[in-house]
Order: structure tokens, then C-alpha cells, then sequence
């Protein structure tokens, strides 16, 4: 048998859009997700309309979640992601406004970072049903670092209101 010292780490990604072609647009920053080596063995949500979490006058967006597995450290999956969020025309705007795309690393195994630049889990997925529900749909028993929950039990606790509708 080869032995190999590669290390794939579990991650879990969140992609959100609410400007162009929001679908095609988080299509294809999947595929570059993969073609660019940053993630393999994906497995992608259903698509989900949602109401704007926040800043409530703007468009509703598209959100996905993307589970799989890396060879990347946080901050280089982090590197790529911001990468991909520029070739898919991000622009800088105000935060919580709206995005062509946005892509947010939510779970990095089980690991808990905290930097300037970078907290993994994400600080807020707890309180965000476009963040939960996608992501139960395709890790539902996974149970987050800091947690005595699975994602699917922390859907029940969230208090958002924020509608979401899954598209068929
Ligand atoms: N992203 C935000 C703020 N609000 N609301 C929805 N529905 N979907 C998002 O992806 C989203 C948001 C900041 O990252
Ligand atoms: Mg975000
Ligand atoms: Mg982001």
C-alpha cells in the first residue's frame, strides 16, 4: 500500500448570490472550486431562494451550501475562495450588501481559527437558516465544533425568520 502524507480535511462551504445569473454564477464557481484543486469529492445542495438576512432592501438571494474534502490549509482555501469570488466579478460594497457572489468557508473539520482575517466556524452560521438549511440537507448529522447539536437539531433552535425556500 502507498502511504501517502497528504492530509484531505472535511470542509463545508457556503455560496450565496443576488445580483446576475445567480444560479449559473454559483455553477460555476463550484466547478472552479474543483478544477482549481481547492476542494474534491463535492457533494452541492439543492439551490434555495432566500430573503436578504440583514439589509433587507435588496434582491432575495440564491444560497447554496458545498460539503467535500481539502488538501488546503484554512487560509489557503480561504486565498482561493476570495480568488474565484474575483473571477465571477465580486465587487467591494458595504457589508451584508449585496454580492455577485460570495463564498464563506463555514466548517474546516473539526478545527476551530481564529485569526484577523478568518474565523472558522463561521461567526454567524448558527443564526442563519440560508446557512443551516442547506447545509443539513447535505451534512445533517455532522455536529459543528463548540456544539452539542447536529446541523439539523440547530434548525430548530435558530430563531431567523428569514423565509427560505428550497427550488425544485
Ligand atoms: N449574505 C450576507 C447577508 N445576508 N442573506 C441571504 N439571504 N443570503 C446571503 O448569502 C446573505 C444574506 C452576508 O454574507
Ligand atoms: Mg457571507
Ligand atoms: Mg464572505
Amino acid at each position: 500500500m502507498i502511504k501517502s502524507n497528504i492530509k484531505n480535511t472535511f470542509v463545508l462551504l457556503s455560496l450565496g448570490a443576488n445580483m446576475g445569473d445567480k444560479k449559473s454564477t454559483l455553477d460555476n464557481a463550484v466547478e472552479t472550486l474543483v478544477e482549481l484543486g481547492a476542494i474534491s469529492q463535492v457533494v452541492v445542495s439543492s439551490y434555495y431562494g432566500t430573503e436578504p438576512y440583514g439589509v433587507k432592501d435588496q434582491n432575495w438571494f440564491i444560497n447554496i451550501c458545498v460539503k467535500g474534502m481539502t488538501q488546503l490549509s484554512p487560509i489557503e482555501l480561504l486565498a482561493k475562495c476570495k480568488q474565484i469570488e474575483q473571477m465571477y466579478g465580486r465587487q467591494q460594497r458595504e457589508r451584508w450588501h449585496e454580492r455577485e457572489i460570495d463564498i464563506d468557508i463555514i466548517f474546516y473539520g473539526k478545527e476551530i481559527v481564529e485569526t484577523k482575517n478568518l474565523t472558522i466556524p463561521h461567526k454567524e452560521y448558527k443564526k442563519r437558516n440560508f446557512v443551516l438549511v442547506p447545509a443539513a440537507e447535505i451534512a445533517g448529522s455532522y455536529i459543528p465544533p463548540n456544539s452539542n447539536h447536529s446541523l439539523r437539531e440547530l434548525i430548530d433552535k435558530c430563531t431567523d425568520c428569514c423565509k427560505i425556500d428550497r427550488i425544485e
